[in-house]
């Protein structure tokens, strides 16, 4: 299984993309998502310059080994960058593996452990009835959990809302959009919206909500404690998560569940919010986080503290990333939840894809490997454009986490 070739391929179907491809000299292929929204050639840079040529000749059979090489091996450990190039090899690995044996990479991983992978879907809106309407349309389409976002009166700009239905592009214009910032109105508005949420449509199904980073330590305490009769399924990244130890004054105020870790890259991230038992749910994904390889080790420190796992899913981590998160999501015995945002059609259209929705649930599909293709004749159609998260700042001009 010696690999022969390794390319690096930046298109923009919707939105940008970076991904992997290696062959085998048997004319096995495995792809890697290596995107990084905001600074995707970065990512691509790292691959095509330092690492592709590390791979040529070696064995694709050897994921640890390789793992390890491109880990210890650059001497400059962890970031964002570093571990999204390693994820992407990590995945294509995985890719080749599981098509040489014939397999499903989820059979590799152990087997099913559940069968299906449970997900959340997108709701939000310009205001809470809105809101409450896209709640209904993902209930209506099946899904048994929601996260709930909506803009706050005052704010013209603000995380996780848009027009579309199913999917949210946050990633925009050749400079950075600025926003405004203010904590008081949202921390007095969601808690309408989620108490809102539950008295209208009750409590069948699984309710969540995202925080983005945005308040201190006892400003999340306080949302905590305000929303806990909404019995949420999390609270997700109520505070930066730099200082692992800050939350410990989440901790102590409120029963709300916690899910951190998008922006994690090792398990290093999240060694104390595991082992102090600071966090229900570890959001690290496949490709972020150095593959499935070390996301399995993440989720085998966070099974022994009962923290579970619930991948981040959102629409710039390619089809690629998603379905190596359901096969390890499906395979992974503390699982909790999956996020999943509909990617656009033309971007399925350059990644057709074995995994599929039903009632709730997805399901990563039986192709052997990780189920995804990479239709290469469409992507001189869809060249790379700059584009940048936003910044935010707060009515004073100063900049504050987005
Ligand atoms: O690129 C940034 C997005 O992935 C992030 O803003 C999405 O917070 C996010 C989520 O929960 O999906
Ligand atoms: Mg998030």
């Amino acid at each position: 299984m010696k690999i022969v070739d390794a390319k690096v391929f930046v298109c923009s179907p919707g939105r940008n993309f970076v991904t992997l491809k290696l062959t085998t000299e048997s004319g096995l292929t495995g792809l890697g998502d290596a995107t990084l929204n905001g600074r995707e050639l970065a990512v691509a840079s790292y691959l095509t310059d330092h690492v592709c040529p590390l791979l040529i000749g070696r064995d694709a059979g050897q994921i640890e080994d390789i793992w390890q090489y491109l880990y210890k091996g650059a001497y400059w450990r962890r970031g964002p960058v570093t571990m999204n190039a390693i994820g992407a090899v990590d995945l294509a690995l995985w890719d080749i593996k599981g098509k040489a044996a014939g397999m499903p990479v989820y059979q590799l991983l152990g087997g099913k452990a559940r069968d299906g992978v449970l997900v959340y879907g997108h709701a939000n809106g310009g205001d809470i009835p809105s809101t409450l309407r896209a709640v209904e349309g993902f209930l209506e389409r099946g899904y048994l959990a929601v996260r709930a976002q909506t803009l706050v009166p005052g704010l013209e700009k603000m995380y996780g809302i848009t027009k579309e239905q199913l999917r949210y592009e946050p990633a925009e214009g050749e400079l950075p959009l600025e926003t405004v910032w203010e904590t008081r109105p949202y921390l007095e508005f969601v808690p309408k919206l989620l108490h809102t949420v539950r008295e209208q449509l009750g409590f069948d199904f699984h309710l969540l909500h995202d925080v983005h980073h945005r308040l201190t330590p006892i400003e999340a305490a306080e949302l905590g404690k305000r929303v806990e009769d909404c019995s949420l399924f999390w609270l997700e990244d109520p505070t930066p998560a730099e200082l692992q130890e800050s939350f410990r004054i989440i901790r102590r105020h409120t029963t709300t569940p916690i899910a951190v870790g998008e922006v994690f890259n090792t398990i290093w991230d999240c060694q104390q919010l595991i082992t102090e038992q600071l966090i229900d749910y570890i959001r690290m994904d496949a490709a972020h986080s150095g593959g499935i390889t070390h996301l399995r080790k993440i989720a085998a420190l966070a099974e022994l503290y009962n923290v579970r796992t619930g991948c981040h899913g959102a629409t710039d981590l390619s089809p690629v990333c998603l379905a190596a998160a359901l096969h390890f999501d499906i395979s992974v015995p503390n699982f909790g939840i999956q996020e999943y945002m509909h990617h656009t059609e033309e971007t399925d259209a350059v990644f057709p894809h074995a995994y599929h929705f039903e009632a709730g649930y997805l399901h990563p599909g039986e192709e052997p490997g990780l189920g995804v293709k990479l239709d290469e004749s469409l992507l001189e159609r869809f060249p790379y454009k700059r584009t940048y998260l936003p910044v935010a700042r707060l009515r004073d001009g100063s900049v504050t986490n987005w």
